[in-house]
């Protein structure tokens, strides 16, 4: 199985780790755009060389109850990045739910578009649309970020997933995108109960059945903390764990904020891999 990009054809014969890379104003610095421009490079890089296959780039919180940010505030976060971690050799996503930021940073040679919002937003199918190879990842979301924890789903989580992800996959073949750009995330923690987070998780084969590569974000969420009782701070070996599920029940990608921890755990998943080993 691959996943089309701008630039690259990810091979998924392997899983493959999407770094997570949060551009936000510095808090300690009044240094403003250029410390957290040179801070989220320099995270970028270090995601790199511990063994990231994509770096995703958000400049807006998605956290439950955080403010949108503007379109010119968010584009003044990302492009300075954009610009320079298209050079380190690995594919770039962009984590942005806006047709005018998809575009801008499409023409500037990004290769995946990571919407939460799953190309809903006016504009952005076409911006995906127009642009001939790029990779977009479609992501199941209840509500939207503002409210979504207020009033989560009803119900049983998987068929509602499937059923939407379907719903906007068939709407994007039609405007002539081609099956191999396209990968599907269920959106853990996105509106949904703990409960239906694990039932995503138990019954993930379910979700695969149409074909499309999975991606998952499992990484320091509240559904870890609801289980293990841990704070955010402390969430990094059931991060690892739900990962290595994940991948053990099917996905093909992970996105996450430890890298390092999540790359050594999936290469003993690698080698403990039925055949793995075997003599030719
Ligand atoms: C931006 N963002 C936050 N959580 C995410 C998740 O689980 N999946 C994807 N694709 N993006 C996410």
């Amino acid at each position: 199985m691959f996943w089309q990009t701008s630039r690259f054809r990810l091979d998924l014969s392997r899983p493959r780790v999407m770094g997570i890379v949060n551009i936000t104003p510095d808090s300690f610095s009044d240094g403003g755009h250029f410390a957290s421009t040179r801070a989220a490079l320099a995270h970028c890089e270090q995601l790199v060389g511990q063994g990231a296959d994509i770096l995703d780039l958000g400049a807006e919180s998605t956290r439950p109850g955080s403010p949108p940010v503007p379109l010119e505030e968010e584009r003044a976060r990302l492009i300075p990045v954009l610009r320079e971690a298209l050079t380190l050799g690995v594919p770039v996503s962009v984590d942005t739910y806006k047709a005018e930021v998809m575009r801008e940073v499409l023409d500037l040679g990004a290769d995946i578009v990571n919407d939460i919002w799953a190309l809903r937003q006016p504009g952005a199918a076409d911006a995906v649309a127009a642009h001939g190879s790029c990779g977009v990842c479609l992501m199941h979301m209840h509500g939207e970020p503002q409210t979504m924890q207020l009033a989560p789903m009803d119900g049983d989580a998987v068929p509602q997933v499937r059923g939407f992800l379907r719903g906007v996959t068939e709407a994007l073949h039609a405007r002539g995108v081609a099956r191999e750009r396209i990968a599907w995330d269920p959106g853990v923690g996105f509106g949904k109960m703990p409960v239906q987070n694990f039932s995503l998780l138990a019954r993930q084969h379910e979700l695969l059945a149409d074909g499309y590569p999975l991606l998952v974000g499992w990484s320091r969420k509240s559904s870890l903390g609801a289980v293990t009782g841990l704070p955010v701070s402390e969430r990094l070996v059931p991060s690892v764990a739900a990962a290595v599920l994940a991948v053990e029940r099917g996905a093909r990608i992970v996105r996450v904020h430890d890298v390092a921890p999540t790359v050594a755990a999936l290469k003993v998943w690698v080698a403990a891999r039925p055949g793995a080993g075997t003599p030719d």
